[in-house]
């Protein structure tokens, strides 16, 4: 192959919970992000007893997607996308959760959004659940840690399957599954009491996301044969930080550990080395006999990934070689530089991920998150300067090329993270900002919301028309 593909699915990534707002618009209800205040680099947010009134929660109004998306998705037209990855939030179709019946308004509300999508030749792909499960299933089940929520998430599931059948081919189950081993609320709604035994809980969790998910696979290939279903995983890349043996092994295990989600994603099973975990660390996990075949049989179609920086594994580390990172992060790379928030920036680690990934399970890559979290500033005539933004991009996209032209990796496509201002998951911020599309609002919720094209929004348009190769 000498170019890429005429259908590479060129687009942008959103979710749901960061870009819509309307938090309790068409009878939606509170989500666990709702309740999850604004923090910044290095300040945690925080999570509240249910909704405290005068607490600004950055995701209430967010970019306001839910009323502009229309526009919004024009301007995604103009750069010429071909594909929008967005989430459905789970509590605009069941807003407690455990419901047996939808709330229709909130199914119309994706009826329109993927029908304006479709209209300008756009592929809806569809994450079920991104970090927006309902608050309800929290304070009445205590979240995935109850075996429950496979029912629920199905019924959602089902619901969702059924009516955007004809609208939405490409789905994925959970997003960043993996984080649930480490950053249990936002995927989980896990937030642990005192002396609770933290692995052992986030472990029977992953378990039971693991079987919903495989679940939903079968059931979506039941309703349509035709849908092309993949899982979402946070790739953590690391490096052994020197060629000592033990540095070299505390890296194996970490990827070991993490790849665990995608053994059974994509082979159906776990690796031996989780029972070892499992054993080595006195965790019991409730399986039930069903359990290994549903697993064997809810096997994905694809990986879908996020990658954004990596950082290095080491045995002995100090606490001054930590990094900053998404989720989960590793130790710092002396010779990488790091954007603001302290992301390790290293575009080779795209080609070598994608390598490492498409080696060991040999079923198409996705792309579904890449990007820089920067500052941008607005000119008074509304211009918006980001070459270092361009600059990420440029980079990241010659590896991933290299990654498909010179080594072979299947890839289908590449949706950038946030390709529309919004907030940040990790620190709630409005100011680090992923944008081709500048959203006017800042920190404190000012703003007009009014949408302006940034730099990188004309070079993008660019890389797509000419399917990568004007960059
Ligand atoms: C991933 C999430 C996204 C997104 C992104 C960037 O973890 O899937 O929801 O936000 O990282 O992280 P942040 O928003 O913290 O900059």
């Amino acid at each position: 192959m000498s170019r890429l593909a005429d259908d590479f699915l060129w687009g942008g990534a959103v979710a749901a919970n960061q870009v819509e707002g309307g938090w309790n618009k068409g009878g939606k209800g509170i989500s666990v992000i709702d309740v999850m205040t604004a923090g910044a680099l290095g300040v945690e947010r925080e999570i509240t007893d249910g909704i405290v009134p005068d607490v600004y929660y950055p995701s209430h109004e967010a970019s306001d997607f839910y009323s502009r998306f229309k526009e919004d998705i024009k301007l995604f037209h103009e750069m010429g996308f071909r594909c929008f990855r967005t989430s459905i939030a789970w509590t605009r179709i069941f807003p407690n959760g455990d419901e047996e019946e939808p709330n229709e308004e909130g199914l119309k509300f994706y009826d329109e959004m993927f029908d304006t999508c479709l209209q300008y030749g756009i592929q809806p792909v569809v994450t079920i659940s991104h970090f927006e499960m309902p608050y309800h299933l929290v304070t009445e089940y205590g979240g995935w840690r109850n075996r429950k929520l496979i029912d629920f998430y199905l019924n959602y599931c089902q619901t969702v399957f059924t009516r955007y059948e004809k609208k939405v081919k490409y789905w994925m189950t959970f997003n960043e599954i993996n984080m649930i081993v480490r950053k249990p609320w936002k995927p989980g709604g896990i937030k642990f009491a005192e002396q609770e035994n933290k692995l052992q809980t986030e472990y029977q969790a992953a378990h039971y996301m693991l079987v919903a998910s495989a679940n939903a696979v079968k059931l979506g290939k039941e309703i349509n044969p035709d849908f092309v279903i993949g899982c979402m995983f946070l790739h953590p890349t690391s490096y052994s930080a020197t060629c000592n043996p033990d540095d070299v092994l505390v890296h194996l295990k970490k990827l070991q550990e993490a790849y665990m989600f995608l053994d059974v994603h994509v082979r159906g099973k776990y690796p031996n080395s989780y029972y070892k975990f499992l054993q080595k660390n006195q965790l019991v996990i409730n399986t039930f006999p069903e359990d290994e075949i549903i697993l064997k049989e809810g096997t994905v179609d694809y990986i879908g990934f996020s990658y954004y920086s990596s950082s290095v594994a080491m045995a002995n580390p100090t606490k001054q070689d930590k990094s900053q990172g998404n989720e989960i992060s590793g130790y710092k790379n002396p010779l990488l530089p790091a954007s603001e928030w302290g992301w390790q920036i290293d575009p080779v680690g795209l080609r070598i991920t994608l390598n490492w990934l498409y080696d060991k399970y040999q079923i198409p890559l996705f792309i579904v998150e890449n990007g820089l979290g920067a500052v941008d500033t607005i000119e008074e005539d509304g211009s918006i300067y980001d070459p270092y933004r361009i600059d990420y991009l440029r980079r990241h996209v010659e590896e991933m090329k290299k990654a498909i032209l010179e080594d072979g990796v299947e890839i289908m496509g590449y949706t950038p993270w946030g390709c529309i201002d919004l907030v940040s998951a990790g620190t709630g911020e409005m100011k680090k900002r992923y944008g081709f599309i500048y959203v006017d609002k800042d920190d404190n919720g000012d703003g007009t919301l009014e949408r302006y094209k940034k730099d990188s929004f004309y070079w993008y348009k660019e890389c797509i028309g000419s399917n990568g190769k004007n960059i």
